[in-house]
C-alpha cells in the first residue's frame, strides 16, 4: 500500500560509549511517529558502509555527526517527503541513489540506516503489526534466536590484554525464551562470583562482559566451562554453548596472528581452535582468521567447517555482493548480520536470503557503540535466523534488546525458539 512520508529529522544524541551517534524521527502522512537509534561498531571491516563523523577536532574530538544529521534533516528529507513511495525498498533504493557512492560515503551509512529503521518501524506501526510480523522475511518461517551473551570482553572492547574479543555463552537446549535469558544471567552471575574467587577485577568492557586481566583465551573458556556448570546447566547443545569472536583482524599484521604474545599463523591457528573445540562446547566461531587472509579462510573452512559454526564478519561486512562471492569461494559456513555495516533494512534482508539460499547461517548481531533502540530483536525473529547477538545479560542497551525478546515470546507463543536445525 502506497504511503507518504511528512518529515524524516535526526539529532545528535550519544550512544553506549558516549561517543555521538543519530536519533532519526519518520513522521508519516498518516501521522505515525516512528524513532531509530543507529549502532556504531569499534573492530570494524574495512568494506564497511561509511560512518560519516565531522572530523572537528574540537568537537568530541572528531567523532561528531552533525554532518550525518543535516543530510537527513536537508536531503533527505527533501527527496521522501511530500510523495508517494510502494515500499521500503523503493525508499531505500532512492536513498543508495540520491548518496551516489558504492558504500553510502557521501550521506553517510549511519544517516541512511537511521533512516531506514525509522521508517519499517513506522511502517509496522501504520499497518498496525509488530515490527517482528510487519518486516518482510524470505522463506524462513519466524522463530526466537538463541541469545548470545557476551559475558566475557576483550580485543578492541576492553583495555586487559585479551586478544580474543568476545566469549558468549548460548543456551542452545533452553525450553524457552525467558528460560534462555536467565541461564544467560545466571551464568553471568556464576562468572561474576569465580571472577571474584580469583582475584580478578569485575570491571566491564563496551559490551558489558567482564574485562579481566587474562589473556590466554584457554584460560577464559576454563573459566567460562566452570561459570555453566556452577550455575547447574548442561554443557553444548543439551543446555550452554560457548561461541567465540576473536576479531582476528585486530591481532593480525604482516601475514600472521599474536595471540598473547606468541606469534601464529593460519595454520597456527586453526590447529589451535582445533585442540580448543576438542576441549570445550564450543559451537560457532565468528573472524577466527582476519579479513585480509582470505587464503587462511578456506584452509579454516576446510579443515573446520564441517564441526562448528564459522562465522563472516569483517570480512563479510553484511554486503550481499561480498557474501555471495564468499560462498562461490567457499569462505565461511555462516554470516554476522549488522543492518550498519551495510546501512539499509533492505540491503540487509537480501544478505540474508543469499546465506539462507546457500544453506549459510545467519546471526544478527548489535555493534559495541549502541543505543537502547531493539530493532535487531525483531529482526531477528522476523528472519528465523535462530541467532541474535547482543552483549552481556547486563547494561540497559544490550538487555533491552533480550527484554524485547521476552517480550515477544509472551506476545507469541506459538514461535519456536532455538537454532532451527
Ligand atoms: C563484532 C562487533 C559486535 P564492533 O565484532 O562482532 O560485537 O563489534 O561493533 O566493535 O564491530
Ligand atoms: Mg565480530
Amino acid at each position: 500500500m502506497a504511503f507518504e512520508i511528512e518529515r524524516v529529522q535526526a539529532l545528535e544524541v550519544l550512544d553506549s560509549r558516549g561517543r555521538p551517534t543519530l536519533s532519526v524521527t519518520i513522521e508519516l502522512a498518516d501521522g505515525t511517529h516512528a524513532e531509530a537509534g543507529v549502532p556504531s561498531g569499534a573492530s570494524t571491516g574495512t568494506r564497511e558502509a561509511v560512518e560519516l563523523r565531522d572530523g572537528d577536532p574540537a568537537r568530541f574530538g572528531g567523532a561528531g555527526v552533525l554532518t550525518a544529521v543535516g543530510n537527513v534533516n536537508g536531503e533527505l528529507n527533501a527527496t521522501l517527503s511530500g510523495r508517494p513511495w510502494d515500499d521500503l525498498a523503493e525508499v531505500d533504493q532512492a536513498m543508495r541513489d540520491l548518496d551516489g557512492t558504492p558504500n553510502k560515503a557521501r550521506l553517510g551509512a549511519n544517516a541512511i540506516i537511521g533512516t531506514s529503521m525509522a521508517l519499517a518501524r513506522a511502517l509496522a506501526t501504520s499497518a498496525g503489526r509488530p515490527l517482528y510480523e510487519w518486516l518482510p522475511g524470505f522463506g524462513q518461517p519466524a522463530r526466537l534466536p538463541v541469545p548470545c551473551f557476551n559475558v566475557l570482553n576483550g580485543g578492541a572492547h576492553a583495555p586487559n590484554p585479551l586478544d580474543f574479543q568476545e566469549f558468549m555463552v548460548c543456551p542452545l537446549g533452553a525450553p524457552s525464551m525467558a528460560e534462555a535469558v536467565r541461564a544467560g544471567a545466571e551464568v553471568y552471575q556464576a562468572l561474576r562470583r569465580r571472577l571474584v574467587a580469583g582475584g580478578h577485577a569485575t570491571g566491564l568492557g563496551d559490551e558489558g562482559g567482564f574485562a579481566p586481566d587474562l589473556a590466554e583465551p584457554e584460560e577464559v573458556l576454563e573459566l567460562i566451562v566452570a561459570s555453566i556448570q556452577d550455575a547447574g546447566y548442561p554443557l553444548g547443545t543439551t543446555g550452554v554453548g560457548i561461541a567465540l569472536d576473536p576479531a582476528a583482524s585486530e591481532f593480525y599484521a604482516d601475514g600472521g596472528y599474536t595471540v598473547s604474545g606468541s606469534r601464529l599463523s593460519s595454520a597456527d591457528l586453526i590447529a589451535r581452535y582445533a585442540a580448543m573445540l576438542e576441549r570445550f562446547p564450543i559451537w560457532s566461531i565468528e573472524d577466527g582468521l582476519g579479513e585480509q587472509d582470505a587464503g587462511g579462510w578456506q584452509q579454516l573452512t576446510a579443515a573446520l567447517g564441517e564441526r562448528v559454526q564459522l562465522v563472516g564478519d569483517d570480512n563479510f561486512c553484511t554486503n550481499p555482493a561480498i557474501i555471495a562471492a564468499a560462498i562461490e569461494d567457499g569462505i565461511a559456513n555462516a554470516a554476522l548480520i549488522k543492518v550498519n555495516q551495510i546501512g539499509t533494512v533492505t540491503e540487509t534482508l537480501e544478505a540474508m536470503r543469499i546465506c539462507h539460499e546457500a544453506s549459510y547461517g545467519q546471526m544478527v548481531s548489535h555493534r559495541s557503540g549502541e543505543t537502547p533502540d531493539t530493532f535487531i530483536a525483531d529482526l531477528a525473529v522476523a528472519t528465523g535466523c535462530g541467532q541474535l547477538k547482543t552483549g552481556a545479560p547486563a547494561r540497559g542497551e544490550r538487555v533491552a534488546k533480550y527484554n524485547r525478546l521476552i517480550q515477544i515470546a509472551a506476545e507469541r507463543p506459538d514461535l519456536p525458539y532455538g537454532l532451527g536445525r
